[in-house]
């Protein structure tokens, strides 16, 4: 099938999902429901059930079985990375299904939840090389008497709580790293976007994942996400959202069983523009680094700091790229930039291009609300004049909103690129090495980019320094985090007495 000539149009009426506990769909059965609604469209698109807190301890029952019996960790590397290849192979038959619910219920361009889902495609197929190397270490160095060896183990039952901006590339760059670490699942997609996770389960499960072995309950944070983080029988919790909930996941952690946690949080990022950089490329990829997905990314690129002798130039480059952005219907082909995916974000978005403004920065485009006849759309927007303490400038708007700042020396880009509570991703631009490489030493993320921005695959870990988070997902690293390390010591020959 032509993929692009596939013209999607809204479901008539929403699509019942059930949770997925214990290898089967369990649905609503007299349970409330949450029904979504397409950002871009205004109908309902989706309902998936709000799942009790039984519901959740019998999801955390069934993964502890699973774990306990070792019917997933007990297997060999190479009978887990066959489930994970033959997941891939599914994924990509139902490349265009799994792209139309991103879409439909994210509210993200079509063309690019395709592309998301052909890079998650990838993620499956590198985790299963890993399910196959990832080992420990041997000590042969010790003496005659002894030999020392270190082995993973996987942590055990992990609960993943996701969130809704990329609903499936989120989760696979996490789920297949997991499931070859030997560890087994429970998962909360965000409430809003739970459809693509669902349909995930079953293509594992499809894949011959065995039964139990991921789980998936729907429903609110603040009720199925906090009882996670404080159940005592969740071994570690991969959380990816704001830092204020990343917070109170530490909280949780500590008054339960401080289970192990794993944080992808929030980032204000820097886009580090020296005068010297090819500023026509350059200003493409700091319109693309701060619109793609309407800014609703951890990695987006919201602050530009430019070097003062080109920054009304460059400024300018800018902002006619970004009034030049296709923002629109995000089932349409054309469209680059889709729907603010909800209310509350779209909100947020707003109010901070308000006090962006009273607080006497310069609007230079954007800042409004697009009106096309149905759903939330915001206008990519650009503010000069920007002081280090205003809001705009310091805050994760998570939205199409573009702050410039100007420096003057090298020291003064890292410093100000520094000047954050988050350090999550950097990018620069320039063609003299020297440049790039100290500020790359410099500044203080955990991802970074050189003459161009969002790019990413299977092999580079992902996270963040300082408040963006603990510890890494993906590349190997992404395995080794759900694994405990245990260190043996195997004495040889005969003992020497302590007692004589
Ligand atoms: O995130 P939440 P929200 C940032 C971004 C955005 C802000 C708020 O700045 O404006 O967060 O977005 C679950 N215990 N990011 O409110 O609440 C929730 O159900 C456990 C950055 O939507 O953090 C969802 O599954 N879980 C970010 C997930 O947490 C809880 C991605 C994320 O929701 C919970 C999203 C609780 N008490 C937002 N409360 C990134 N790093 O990419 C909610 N959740």
């Amino acid at each position: 099938m032509d993929m692009q000539s596939t013209k999607h149009i809204p479901p008539s009426s929403p699509r019942e999902f059930g949770f997925f506990l214990n290898g089967k769909f369990e649905h609503a059965c007299g349970r409330e429901v949450f029904e979504r609604n397409s950002p871009a469209h205004d109908i309902p698109v989706s309902r998936v059930p709000k799942c009790t807190h039984a519901d959740l301890d019998k999801a955390v029952a069934s993964a502890r079985q699973a774990f306990e019996d070792r019917r997933w960790s007990g297997l060999a590397g190479s009978d887990r990375a066959a489930v994970l290849l033959k997941a891939a192979e599914i994924i990509r038959q139902k490349q265009e299904e799994i792209a139309l619910w991103e879409s439909l219920e994210n509210g993200k361009p079509i063309s690019q939840a395709r592309a998301e889902v052909g890079g998650c495609i990838g993620m499956y197929e590198y985790a299963s090389g890993l399910a196959r190397m990832v080992h420990g270490d041997s000590f042969n160095n010790l003496g005659d008497g002894m030999f020392g060896v270190v082995t993973r183990e996987p942590v055990g039952v992990v609960g993943l709580i996701t969130p809704w901006n990329f609903p499936f590339l989120i989760l696979c760059e996490r789920v297949p790293y997991i499931l070859a670490s030997g560890c087994t699942l429970v998962v909360k997609p965000s409430e809003v976007t739970s459809a693509t996770t669902l349909i995930l389960a079953e293509i594992l499960s499809e894949a011959g994942l065995p039964e139990g072995v991921m789980n998936v309950v729907t429903g609110s944070g603040n009720t199925i996400g906090q009882a996670m983080s404080e159940h005592m029988d969740i071994d570690m919790l991969s959380f990816t959202g704001s830092t204020q909930v990343g917070r109170s996941c530490v909280a949780a952690a500590s008054r339960s069983n401080f289970k192990k946690l794993g944080l992808e949080l929030g980032g204000k990022n820097p886009q580090i523009v020296f005068a010297d950089a090819d500023l026509e490329d350059a200003a493409d990829g700091v319109a693309f680094g701060v619109a793609f997905n309407t800014g609703q990314c951890c990695v987006s690129g919201s602050r530009l700091i430019v070097e003062a002798s080109v920054a009304s130039e460059f400024t300018e480059l800018v902002a006619a790229k970004m009034n030049k952005i296709r923002v629109g219907d995000p089932l349409d082909e054309n469209t680059q930039v889709g729907a603010i995916t909800t209310n509350a974000q779209n909100k947020t978005i707003m109010s901070y291009i308000v006090r962006g403004q009273k607080e006497g920065a310069t609007l230079v485009c954007g800042g409004s609300q697009l009106d096309l006849g149905r759903g939330q759309f915001i206008a990519p927007t650009l503010f000069t004049d920007v002081k280090r303490e205003m809001a705009i400038a310091r805050d994760e708007i998570f939205g199409p909103v573009l702050t410039v700042q100007n420096f003057e020396t090298v020291e003064e880009a890292v410093a100000i690129s520094n000047d954050t509570v988050y350090g999550l991703a950097a990018s620069v631009w320039t063609k003299n090495i020297d440049k790039a490489l100290m500020v790359t030493r410099h500044v203080r993320a955990g991802r970074f980019w050189v003459n161009t921005t969002l790019s990413g695959g299977p092999e580079l870990p992902l996270g963040g320094f300082k408040q963006s988070g603990w510890g890494r997902e993906a590349g190997l690293m992404g395995v080794e985090e759900y694994t405990q390390v245990k260190s043996v010591h195997i004495e040889i020959g005969k003992r020497s007495p302590w007692i004589t």
